[in-house]
């Protein structure tokens, strides 16, 4: 099958993070020829080493990449079987007048933003007809049910974290690559003692991804009181004012920062697949918005989601879905913290006394986190289910 996949980067990278996972799952698990027209070829780029971000038309990892430019005219331009627009973001007028005339026409499907919300099952898929034309879309929703359009996970997502964490040199080159060197264990080796420090008083690695947020300096002062070393580990242009409050100065990329216990370590923004092992190879991950936020679950680790702020609020209630969902999977004695730290992080409630009470349960955390994982996985993936039903329609 042909796929046209539009994207348009409203604000971010999630828009362009989702499109470019979906293509390169479609091109390179199912064989499928992917067109991928998105208006900023540069914030792909960041993401995805050997892409030019000045190019019109190339290929990389199996997808042909277009820079849908306000130029572009689409005369002669041949709808694949399959066109997906991605977030609403309307596909030119001229390339669904010739979808009209295609046969069979393409299988058209609008992709939404992920939600955690019930009213997404009896949405997905409902069909959306032309205003004009003898043409329909379906909506096609992301989730975390059956009935759901499913959430994006790789046939061998799996296998690649669990060899990456059960090689410890894999995982402590990656983390020398990174500029985190291991502070303990030179702490260790240093100490008149001699002794291995407490287990409590291990490190805690955090990687940290977030949109602008107040909490971030109070949290940052409650792990540099706290007990036990924490490295946060915080990609370049995220958290730049909050890092400034909280230190009175910035952290330039590659370099870090102790303050009392808290270690704060700039990393360059990361290609995808590297930010997964990050999100891997760390005990703990805050992530934000709709892609990291579900890698953040393969991962198997606790975490903390940052949910993208919408007008008037309209983003509470789809915070309320998925810690209601996430926290019916884990134990009594644990929903709670988590959601209070999820409120907290999010704008509701104090941070530093959040983390204090969910910190004593990371392990248990962490159990509930593996077992989420592999419930949510024995849902079918997203590319998968819409290249069946894409099927079905042609
Ligand atoms: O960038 P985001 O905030 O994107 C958001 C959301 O999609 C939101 O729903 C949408 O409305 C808004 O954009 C417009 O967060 P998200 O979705 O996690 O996307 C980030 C992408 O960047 C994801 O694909 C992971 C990737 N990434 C890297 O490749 N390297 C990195 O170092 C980091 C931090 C992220």
């Amino acid at each position: 099958m042909r796929w046209d996949i539009f994207c348009k980067v409203v604000d971010n990278f999630g828009d362009i993070g989702v499109c470019w996972r979906l293509s390169r799952q479609l091109a390179a698990e199912r064989g499928f020829a992917v067109r991928l027209w998105v208006d900023n070829v540069a914030s792909l780029a960041r993401m995805w080493p050997g892409i030019d971000p000045d190019a019109a038309a190339q290929s990389c990892a199996g997808v042909d990449i277009r820079h849908w430019a306000d130029s572009v005219g689409f005369e002669g331009v041949l709808p694949g079987d399959v066109v997906i627009e991605a977030f609403g973001c309307d596909i030119p007028a001229l390339f669904v007048d010739t979808m009209l005339k295609r046969r069979p026409q393409p299988a058209w499907f609008n992709l939404e933003y992920l939600s955690a919300e019930n009213w997404i099952d009896s949405h997905h898929l409902l069909p959306s007809p032309h205003p004009r034309l003898p043409l329909v879309k379906h909506f096609y929703y992301p989730g975390f049910t059956r009935r759901s359009g499913g959430l994006l996970r790789e046939a061998r997502l799996f296998d690649a974290r669990d060899a990456f964490l059960d090689d410890r040199d894999a995982i402590a080159a990656w983390w020398q690559a990174h500029g985190v060197t291991d502070m303990l264990a030179n702490a260790a080796s240093e100490s008149p003692a001699g002794k291995p420090r407490r287990r409590q008083h291990r490190e805690l690695r955090v990687s940290m991804f977030a949109y602008a947020n107040p909490a971030a300096p109070a949290l940052f002062d409650a792990w540099s009181q706290g007990k036990r070393l924490v490295t946060c580990v915080v990609p370049e242009g995220v958290l730049n004012d909050e890092i400034n409050t909280f230190l009175g100065a910035g952290v330039a990329v590659g370099r870090s920062v102790l303050h009392r216990n808290l270690r704060i370590v700039r990393v360059r923004f990361l290609p995808q697949s590297e930010y997964d092992q990050l999100l891997w190879a760390a005990d703990f991950n805050f992530v934000r918005g709709e892609d990291s936020f579900v890698r953040a679950q393969w991962a198997a680790r606790p975490f903390v989601w940052n949910i993208y702020p919408q007008a008037g609020n309209a983003h509470e209630p789809k915070l309320a879905a998925f810690v209601a969902r996430y926290g019916a999977s884990l134990g009594p004695g644990l929903r709670q913290h988590v959601a209070r730290l999820f409120n907290a992080w999010n704008g509701s409630g104090d941070i530093g006394s959040a983390w204090a009470a969910v910190e004593p349960l990371l392990r248990d955390w962490a159990a509930g986190a593996s077992d989420w994982s592999t419930k949510l996985a024995g849902q079918r993936d997203l590319a998968s289910e819409l290249a069946e039903d894409a099927e079905k329609r042609l």
